[in-house]
């Protein structure tokens, strides 16, 4: 049965409003594409009306900013339980929207409500220094939040990623706007109430969903948001980039996209390899940003690895979301469907070996099979650009030294991993790979207290843990001039 849908409109100030042009749009669910709800769809007359709400809530005189350090924290920790509370129905609305099979949204929720409490306690461990400073002064710092930020998400893991973004800011005292993906706006909804009902102050939190051009570019541009943090495309990342100095210099924190290796040397325990590299790339369909899209096998092992990989791949159960025993379910929607079956042909017509699957399943809904291809090499389109699906690019290598430039010969720097048994070889590739998270005989490892971020291409500063915090705070040093040095 689908979920109850029960919120559409905007939310601002703490109040569900219509957009102010009166406009909706239509979600869809990716399992059969039909409409599940009309939503509001904001534009810039109501991200000027959402920023100015957060800017209201930010004042110094405001609940919100007179509220101690541990109150947020309590708030947060509540709004963490909340969705613990709700999880079924969350893991329900996230699937239905996203695409996300049931039992894999329900675990990544149990993993926001993580991350949830870790931030939580971050709210009043935020401290700033006494500085040694020279003469009679005494000299010391504030870490203080850095103003309205806007939060823009893709859709990729809608509740995760709104938890992870919203918690983090509330964290630093910060106030925000939300603009989650056009094609996924019903979860962002759901956890605003949630936030009212933990107690979040109005205006504190406002989500305002729409488009890209429109609701996102007004966010970007808005002399009174003082930072962007996004999730999303590269392409996206870059006009971020260039918006966030246009009016005035808004500090950006960029999570973007990725083409991660991950390397199997010829002594790495094959059994856990071939499963934990299948579930690196084949998870959520390949719909997300650390997905292991480059897989690098040593010489020595790599046709049994291949035989294997095939094996793994074609036991891999697609079907409707919903059902308990599905491991893959559809793409988000028709486009990113037809994007990852032309990486496909590309593969083919390059000259990829396609030992598996490669098609659409079925013409309702946007199911791909688990496709495998072998003997990819590096100038091959599928080795350098983000495919976002199911599809296992397998590349031969002979030597560490070569695998690591391979490795590094790509403008994206997202996540990296190494199955080995060997130390040298553990230390020498986790120094020298280029990515801001190496996974050593494991990938797809998460835990709430690390920072997580990409070098190059793959993004600008780091989210999770405190390092996320404090990615929304600014510093300001004090001086006080003394009558004599103390
Ligand atoms: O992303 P976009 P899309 C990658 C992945 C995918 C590709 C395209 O390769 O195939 O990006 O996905 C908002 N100003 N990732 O088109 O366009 C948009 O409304 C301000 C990797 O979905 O980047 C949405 O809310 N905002 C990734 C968000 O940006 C703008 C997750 C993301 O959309 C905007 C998703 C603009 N000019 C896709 N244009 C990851 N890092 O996990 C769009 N938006």
């Amino acid at each position: 049965m689908a979920p109850q849908i029960k919120y559409t409109k905007l939310f601002i100030d703490n109040e569900w409003v219509d957009a102010k042009s009166g406009k909706t749009f239509e979600t869809y669910t990716p399992h059969d594409g039909s409409v599940i709800a009309k939503v509001a769809e904001g534009d810039k007359a109501d991200i000027d009306l959402a920023v100015a709400a957060a800017k209201r809530a930010f004042h110094r005189n405001s609940e919100w900013r007179q509220m101690d350090a541990s109150q947020r924290g309590e708030i947060i920790r509540k709004f963490g339980d909340l969705v613990e509370r709700d999880l079924k129905y969350l893991a329900e609305l996230e699937s239905y929207n996203n695409g996300m099979v049931l039992a894999y949204a329900s675990l990544f929720i149990g993993s926001a409500v993580n991350n949830i409490r870790y931030i939580a306690a971050c709210a009043d461990k935020i401290k700033g220094d006494t500085i040694a400073a020279d003469g009679e002064v005494f000299s010391y710092t504030l870490r203080q939040p850095v103003g309205v930020c806007g939060l823009i998400l893709p859709w990729n893991g809608p509740i995760f990623l709104f938890a992870n973004k919203v918690c983090t800011a509330l964290a630093a005292g910060c106030t925000v706007v939300v603009k989650p993906a056009e094609q996924t706006p019903l979860t962002a909804l759901a956890l605003a109430a949630l936030l009212a009902e933990a107690g979040v102050p109005k205006g504190v939190v406002n989500v305002v969903n729409g488009f890209g051009p429109g609701a996102g570019t007004s966010l970007t541009h808005h002399r009174d948001v003082a930072k962007i943090s996004f999730t999303g495309s590269v392409e996206v990342g870059k006009l971020i980039q260039q918006a966030a100095g246009a009016n005035n210099l808004k500090r950006i924190t960029l999570e973007l996209g990725g083409k991660s290796p991950l390397v199997i040397m010829n002594d790495a325990d094959l059994n856990l390899a071939v499963p934990v590299a299948a579930n690196g790339v084949f998870f959520h369909q390949g719909q997300i940003c650390i997905a292991a899209s480059r897989l690098f096998v040593q010489s020595g092992i790599y046709d049994k690895f291949v035989e294997a990989a095939v094996n793994y791949a074609k036991g891999i159960k697609v079907g409707n979301p919903a059902d308990p025993t599905t491991q893959n379910g559809p793409q988000v929607d028709g486009e990113m469907m037809n994007k990852v079956l032309g990486y496909i042909e590309k593969g083919k017509k390059e000259g990829a070996k396609l030992l598996c699957g490669g098609n659409r399943i079925g013409t309702t809904g946007y199911y791909i099979q688990p496709t495998v291809f072998a003997d990819v090499t590096d100038e091959m389109t599928i080795a350098k650009e983000e495919i976002f699906g199911p599809v296992q690019s397998i590349l031969k290598f002979d030597t560490l030294e070569e695998v690591i430039d391979r490795a590094n010969n790509i403008n994206y720097g997202l996540a990296a991993g190494i199955f080995t048994t060997n130390v040298n070889n553990v230390l020498q590739f986790a120094k020298h790979v280029e990515a801001g998270t190496v996974w050593v005989n494991t990938y797809l490892a998460f835990t709430p207290q690390s920072p997580f971020g990409g070098f190059k291409d793959s993004g600008l500063g780091r989210e999770n843990g405190m390092d996320g915090v404090l990615a929304f705070t600014e510093v300001k040093n004090v001086v006080v001039s003394l009558p004599k040095k103390i």
